[in-house]
C-alpha cells in the first residue's frame, strides 16, 4: 500500500480547499493520469526540478512524476474521540494515514463560519490536538487493560510494555502529542501495533487570507509557536487563491504570482514537505523513452528499487548500473557514462540515495 497524507483541520479551515487544489495540480501535469478513487482521496504529483532536466538530458518524450496520496479527511468537530459529528468515521481515517496535514484557518472571512468568533490558530491546532490525545488516551486504557493482568503475574515483555504505556500516557496528560515525546526507539516499537494518532508526523499548514500574503501575518507566527514545540514543520499559503491559480494557463499563471509576489507556490512546498515527511526519497528511471520519477522509502535497497518498477525485476535482479543525476546530465545516457567508465555497478543491497538515476539489469 502507498503511503498517504491525511488532511485534518477543524470545519472551514480550508481541507477540501487544499484537496482540490491538489488533485487538480496533479492533473495538470502533462500526460500524468490522474485518478480521484473517491471524493476524498486523490494523487497528486510531485514537483521535481530534476526530472525535467533529466527528461531533457535523456532525450526522453514522456515525463512520469512520482506521486503522493492524499486524503481529506473531514469530520473533526469537539467531542470526535467520543464519535460525535463523523467522530469514528474520522478516527478510522486518520489511523489509516501515514502523516498528518494540519490545515489551520488563518484566514477570516466573515461569511464562513468558524468555531470562534476571533481568529485564534493555537486554540484551534490545541482543539484538534486535543481530541486526538483523547482518543489516543483511551486506546492506551483498552491496551492497559488488556495486558494489565499478565504485567503483574511475572509476564516480563507485558511488564515492559505497560511501563511504556504508562511514559506515554503521562506525556498525554500532559497534552505532549507522542511525537513529541523522548522516546528509546524500543518504546516506539512497544507502541506501533496501537496506531497511535499523535505518533503521525505532522505538517502544519497556515491557510492565509488574500489579504495577508504581503504582510506575512502573526498569525502563521502562532502556528510556528505551537509547531516548533513539536518540532513540526510548518507550510504558509492561502489555498484558495491556489486554487484558483491552478485553473490559469502558464503565462497566466506567471504574471499572477508576480502581482502577488509570490515566489513558488504554496502547494509545490506543501507536496514535497509532505513527501519528505512520509520518509520517500526519489530515484529516476530513463528506459523506453520515458523518464520517471519514482518514490522510494528511505533506506531502501537496490534490489527494493527495482521491485517497485516490477516484481519480476526484484526476483530476476542481477545489478544495478547507478548514476548520480546531475552526474547523468553531465553525460547525457548510461551509454556515454560507460564509455567513461562513470557508471557505477552496484549489487542488491545498495542503499538507495535521493536523485540517483538506476537502471536495472535482471533475467
Ligand atoms: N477568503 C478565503 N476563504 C477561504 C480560504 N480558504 C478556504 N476558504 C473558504 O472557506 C470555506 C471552507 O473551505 P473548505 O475548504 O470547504 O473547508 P473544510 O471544511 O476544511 O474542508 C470555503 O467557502 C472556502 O472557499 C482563504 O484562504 N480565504
Ligand atoms: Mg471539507
Amino acid at each position: 500500500m502507498a503511503l498517504q497524507v491525511g488532511i485534518i483541520g477543524l470545519p472551514n479551515s480550508g481541507k477540501s480547499t487544499i484537496f482540490n487544489a491538489l488533485t487538480r495540480a496533479g492533473a495538470a501535469v502533462a500526460g500524468y493520469p490522474f485518478t480521484t478513487v473517491d471524493p476524498n482521496y486523490g494523487v497528486t504529483a510531485v514537483p521535481d526540478a530534476r526530472l525535467e532536466r533529466v527528461a531533457a538530458a535523456a532525450g526522453c518524450a514522456r515525463v512520469v512524476p512520482a506521486d503522493l496520496r492524499v486524503v481529506d479527511i473531514a469530520g473533526l468537530v469537539e467531542g470526535a474521540h467520543r464519535g460525535e459529528g463523523l467522530g469514528n468515521r474520522f478516527l478510522a481515517h486518520i489511523r489509516e494515514v501515514d502523516a498528518v496535514a494540519h490545515a489551520v484557518r488563518c484566514f477570516s472571512a466573515p461569511d464562513v463560519p468558524h468555531v470562534r468568533p476571533r481568529l485564534d490558530p493555537a486554540a484551534d491546532i490545541a482543539l484538534v490536538n486535543t481530541e486526538l490525545i483523547l482518543a489516543d488516551l483511551e486506546a492506551l486504557a483498552r491496551r492497559k487493560e488488556r495486558i494489565g493482568k499478565a504485567a503483574r503475574s511475572g509476564d516480563r515483555e507485558k511488564a515492559r510494555e505497560l511501563e511504556v504505556l504508562l511514559k506515554v500516557e503521562e506525556g498525554l496528560k500532559g497534552g505532549v502529542p507522542v511525537r513529541g515525546q523522548e522516546l528509546e526507539g524500543e518504546e516506539r516499537e512497544a507502541l506501533a501495533g496501537l496506531f497511535l494518532l499523535t505518533a503521525k508526523p505532522v505538517i502544519y499548514v497556515a491557510n492565509l487570507g488574500e489579504e495577508q500574503l504581503e504582510e506575512g501575518g502573526s498569525l502563521v507566527e502562532d502556528v510556528r509557536r505551537v509547531a516548533e514545540e513539536e518540532g513540526a514543520e510548518v507550510v504558509a499559503f492561502c489555498a484558495k487563491l491556489e486554487a484558483e491559480i491552478e485553473e490559469l494557463n502558464p503565462e497566466e499563471m506567471r504574471e499572477f504570482l508576480e502581482a502577488y509576489g509570490i515566489e513558488k507556490l504554496g502547494l509545490e512546498l506543501f507536496v514535497q514537505r509532505c513527501y519528505h515527511l512520509l520518509g520517500l526519497i526519489t530515484f529516476f528511471t530513463t528506459e523506453s523513452g520515458e523518464c520517471r520519477a519514482w518514490p522510494l522509502r528511505k533506506g531502501s535497497t537496490a534490489v527494493q528499487a527495482a521491485g517497485k518498477i516490477h516484481t519480476d525485476m526484484e526476483r530476476g535482479f542481477i545489478r544495478a548500473e547507478v548514476l548520480g543525476w546531475e552526474e547523468f546530465l553531465a553525460h547525457g545516457s548510461f551509454q556515454a557514462a560507460r564509455e567513461k567508465g562513470a557508471v557505477r555497478l552496484e549489487g542488491r543491497d545498495y542503499v538507495v540515495q535521493d536523485g540517483d538515476v538506476m537502471l536495472f539489469r535482471f533475467h
